[in-house]
């Protein structure tokens, strides 16, 4: 670890700052060069816990860039994951407040909630599957503090993985009553087709999205709790919105999801 305990944590504070004004930043790398993957998550993990000592509630967890599309889309090359708070939480159906996010984008994901807990290493698909308690499906809405969505891998976990606002919606299915890999998903912006996409975009399976998770925390003495809700990560690109688009992702055989933003 490079970087010491006093920089880890005013980094920390640099970048949620940026999220709380909405203020954009230059990529933290630029500075500390040095700054290796166990910064990137402390400085992550240093932010999760100024939410949490703030009063903010940890809702769940999410995978990044598990779809060759989003890998392609942002020119990096290895899943990654991130934290999610109550703060992020917004209804099916309801409004994104424009003027409180920097330049957001959105993406279709599918979620697990698990009624046990998965550790690793060595967790798959299956160990996922019989973990599960239901999927639901999702929208992400990623903002990231950085100028123009410009950063490397290190930059983008230290900055939560642009995580800003999520919203889940449809109906909870047993995966074992749903073709996973097969499911198809519609996104669309103001009544319009902007991306299709099947569940195998993820990591060919999203379970394996999990069970990546399980085997990423697992290197560092951590698990995920049964009950957690977990976001696999965009089946499609992540696109743009403005103010006053809407979007609805519709996603087969568990109903869609829909938001505004004002
Ligand atoms: C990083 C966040 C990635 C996903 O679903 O792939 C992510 C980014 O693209 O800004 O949330
Ligand atoms: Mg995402």
């Amino acid at each position: 670890m490079p970087l010491n305990q006093k920089t880890i944590l005013a980094l920390a504070e640099r970048l949620e700052n940026a999220e709380l004004q909405r203020s954009d930043i230059v990529k933290i790398t630029d500075e500390f060069p040095e700054m290796d993957w166990e910064d990137a998550y402390a400085i992550q993990y240093a932010i999760r816990k100024r939410k949490l000592d703030r009063g903010s509630k940890l809702v769940g967890l999410k995978m990044g860039l598990t779809s060759f599309a989003k890998i392609k889309q942002m020119g990096v090359e290895e899943p990654i994951f991130g934290f999610l708070v109550s703060d992020y939480v917004r209804q099916d159906g309801g409004a994104i407040e424009f003027d409180q996010l920097i330049h957001p984008k959105v993406e279709a994901e599918i979620a697990f909630v698990l009624k046990s807990a998965l550790s690793g290493p060595g967790c798959h698909v299956g160990d996922v599957l019989a973990a599960t308690d239901f999927i639901v499906p999702a929208v992400e809405i990623i903002d990231s503090r950085y100028r123009d969505f410009k950063f490397d891998l290190k930059s983008v976990v230290a900055d939560n993985c642009s995580s800003a606002r999520f919203v889940t919606g449809g109906h909870a299915r047993k995966p074992q009553d749903l073709d996973l890999r097969n499911m198809g998903i519609v996104l669309e912006k103001n009544g319009e087709v902007i991306a299709t996409a099947a569940g195998a975009a993820v990591l060919g399976h999203p379970a394996a999205s999990v069970a990546m998770l399980a085997n990423m925390l697992g290197k560092r003495g951590e698990y995920i709790p049964a009950g957690t809700f977990v976001m696999t990560g965009g089946v499609t690109e992540a696109y743009a919105v403005a103010r006053g688009d809407s979007v609805t992702a519709r996603f087969q055989d568990i109903g869609s999801v829909s938001m505004r933003f004002t």
